[in-house]
This record gives structure tokens, sequence and C-alpha cells, in this order.
């Protein structure tokens, strides 16, 4: 009996350890996401490109106005300044030719998926980095950023992904 408990033991603690061996890719992505603003580009799985806000903000600021829904409370209008997301994709050489979805991934886990069309469309889809000309703010400060993606013809606001730390073309 013993000896099955010391073994049961053993295989979870290396499961946890090799958990956390895999994960730890990902928690640096994630603290280089909040903490430097890094942006991190895929297409079909692979990293094409890792980009930082001062590089963003030269991709052609917009400021626009959208309305933003929380949970159980009226739509607010508010000012935002951002770049038109495939502004990135442009800039780097990313292909979207090909490509049908852009998924959006958030520190929090959350994901929201776009169809490539409604990212290329003019004046829809921003990676927005300033609110009311404020930066956005990290997660644990209360914030919505360091970007936040903006689907302006979207009425609804459960896609406009916060806390934005990867982009994946598919
Ligand atoms: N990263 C992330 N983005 C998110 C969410 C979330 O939980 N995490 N919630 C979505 C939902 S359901 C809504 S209504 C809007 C606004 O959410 P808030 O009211 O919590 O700010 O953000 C959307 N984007
Ligand atoms: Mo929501």
């Amino acid at each position: 009996m013993k000896k099955i408990v010391i073994a049961a033991v053993a295989i979870l603690v290396i499961i946890v350890g090799i958990t956390a061996y895999m994960n730890r890719g990902d928690l640096a992505a994630k603290q280089d996401s909040q903490d430097n603003a890094i942006l991190i580009i895929k297409s079909d799985g692979a990293e094409v490109a890792r980009v930082d806000m001062e590089y963003i903000k030269t991709l052609g600021e917009v400021e626009f106005d959208a309305n933003i829904k929380s949970s159980g409370q009226d739509p607010e209008k508010h000012s935002f300044a951002g770049v038109p997301l495939k502004n990135v994709f442009d800039s780097q050489n990313i292909p979207t030719e090909g490509k049908t979805m852009v998924i959006v991934k958030a520190v929090d886990g959350y994901t929201s998926a776009l169809n490539m069309d409604e990212v290329l469309e003019d004046d829809n889809v921003y990676l927005a980095y300033k609110r009311d000309g404020e930066p956005l703010g990290r997660k644990e400060d209360g914030g919505s950023g360091p970007y936040q993606v903006i689907i302006r013809k979207d009425p609804f606001s459960q896609r406009w992904c916060k806390f934005v730390m990867e982009i994946e073309l598919q």
C-alpha cells in the first residue's frame, strides 16, 4: 500500500513538472505581453513576427469613437486610438491571401475569432492601445491592454478582445 502511494505521488510530481516545463514559454510570453507590450504574430502555428508598441504606433494611428458594451451596462461611447489590424500584417509582409481566419489570443486565455474578410475591410478592425487619450493599461492595474482588438462594425463587444498578446492567421 505504502509503495503504491509513493508511486502515485511520484507520478503526480512528474506530471506537474512536465506541465510546468511545457508552460514556461507561454508564461514568458504572457509576462512579455503585459510588461513590455510585446505582440506575437503567428501564421498557421508558427511565429512569424514579434512587435512592440513603439513599432505599432508607427503603422498609421487612427482616432475613432466606438460604443463599448460591458456586461449588465448600457453601451458607453469612448474614443480610442490604434492602428488598423491589417496594417500590422502588411508592414511585416505577412501574407493574408489564402488565410480565412484571424485568431486573437489574450493573456487571460480569452480568444476571439475574426474572419479575414472583416479584418481586411476598411475602418473596421483596429488594434487599439489608447482609450480616451490614456494607455489601456495592464490587466492587473484594472486596464484592458496593452492592446485591445476593436471591431467597429460589431455592436456586441464580446469579440473585442482585451489584453491581446498573440494574433494568429489561419
Ligand atoms: N481578454 C478578454 N477579452 C474580453 C473578455 C474577457 O473576459 N477577456 N470579455 C468579453 C466580453 S464578454 C465583453 S462584454 C467585453 C467587455 O467586457 P468587460 O465588460 O468585462 O470589460 O470584452 C470582451 N473581451
Ligand atoms: Mo460580455
